[in-house]
This record gives C-alpha cells, sequence and structure tokens, in this order.
C-alpha cells in the first residue's frame, strides 16, 4: 500500500509537535485504550502483578512512551524506508510479546482508535481528514507488521 510524500508530511508535522510532550500523551493514549476497553488493563503484566502503585506507574509510564514514540517513528519511517521498522525492537520480538498476550484484530481496533483521538487532542489546530488517514494507514501497516509476526516464539 502507499504511503505518500503528502500523508507522511502530515504525519512529521503532528510529530514534531507532539514529540516534547510525547511523555504526557503517551499516557493519555494508554489510559484511552482502558476507556474504550476496560478489560484490556488484565492483559498488561505491570498492571496485574505489581501491587507496588508507584512502580506499576512508572512502568506504565515508560511503556506508554516507547510504544507511542515506536508508532510516530515508524510512521515518519514509512516512506524513508518504503516498510514498517521499528527501533530498539525486532518486529519478530513484538509479534512473539501479543502473541503470549492473546492480543487479537479488535485489540488493534481499539488501540487505533485510541491512537488517533489521542492525537487528535494534541494537535487540534492541525486535526484534518487528511491527517488522520496519513495515520490510520501508518498505524494499520505497523499493526499488520506486528500481526504478521504473531507466532510463538521458542
Ligand atoms: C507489549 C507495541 C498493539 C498489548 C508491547 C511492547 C511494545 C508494544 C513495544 C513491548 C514493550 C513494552 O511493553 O514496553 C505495540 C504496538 C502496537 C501494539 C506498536 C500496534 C501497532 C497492541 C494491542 C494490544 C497490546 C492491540 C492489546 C490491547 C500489549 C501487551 C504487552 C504489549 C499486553 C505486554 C505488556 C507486558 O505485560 O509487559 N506492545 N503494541 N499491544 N502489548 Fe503492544
Ligand atoms: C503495549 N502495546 C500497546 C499499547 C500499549 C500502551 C501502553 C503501554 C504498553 C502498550
Amino acid at each position: 500500500r502507499a504511503f505518500s510524500v503528502e500523508q507522511e508530511a502530515l504525519v512529521v508535522k503532528s510529530w514534531n509537535s507532539m514529540k516534547k510532550d510525547a511523555g504526557d500523551i503517551g499516557l493519555k493514549f494508554f489510559f484511552r485504550i482502558f476507556e474504550i476497553a476496560p478489560a484490556a488493563k488484565n492483559m498488561f503484566s505491570f498492571l496485574r502483578d505489581s501491587s507496588d502503585l508507584l512502580e506499576q506507574n512508572q512502568k506504565l509510564k515508560s511503556h506508554a512512551l516507547s510504544v507511542f514514540v515506536m508508532t510516530c517513528e515508524s510512521a515518519v519511517q514509512l516512506r524513508q524506508f518504503g516498510k514498517v521498522t521499528v527501533k530498539d525492537a525486532s518486529l519478530k520480538d513484538l509479534g512473539a510479546i501479543h502473541f503470549k498476550n492473546d492480543v487479537a484484530d479488535a485489540h488493534f481496533e481499539v488501540v487505533r482508535q485510541a491512537l488517533l483521538e489521542t492525537i487528535r487532542e494534541a494537535v487540534p489546530e492541525m486535526w484534518s481528514q487528511d491527517m488522520k488517514d496519513a495515520w490510520e494507514e501508518a498505524y494499520d501497516q505497523l499493526a499488520a507488521a506486528i500481526k504478521s509476526e504473531m507466532r510463538p516464539s521458542n
């Protein structure tokens, strides 16, 4: 599927504006996921296993930040490399993690909706249908790349 020069520009423009607040925006993204699908909370080990609230929060924050940054950076690189790339992680490992945690197609829809709403709220002044389409396309390609690697690891 094509990701155009114009779409890349829209993603880069909004990402540059969100970068400095990526920690806060990442947290909002995470909480939005649970607003849409409260049951998803049980999937995350750092929310499930830890009774230490501070530790929970720190893990949640760092995970949310890394996921948000990864999604944005892979979108930015989509055109540059013509394919999905992730920094500091392999798609194979990501596929295995999500397979192990029983992540289903419906969950990917939830995360996509949460991502789009979070970005819309973060950059309301630049939000447009074209920007939405660009982010949607970038997310779908990243999600497809992860799904294609969703199998048990040995
Ligand atoms: C783990 C990214 C979709 C649930 C991870 C990790 C990354 C990641 C980087 C491992 C590192 C970390 O936790 O910080 C992504 C990306 C997605 C995506 C880029 C979409 C394109 C989803 C979806 C779900 C999900 C749809 C289901 C709600 C999880 C869970 C873990 C995980 C349960 C393991 C967390 C733990 O307990 O350690 N994801 N993810 N992810 N992801 Fe995702
Ligand atoms: C893992 N996968 C998808 C979304 C996430 C959001 C916050 C923390 C971890 C995540």
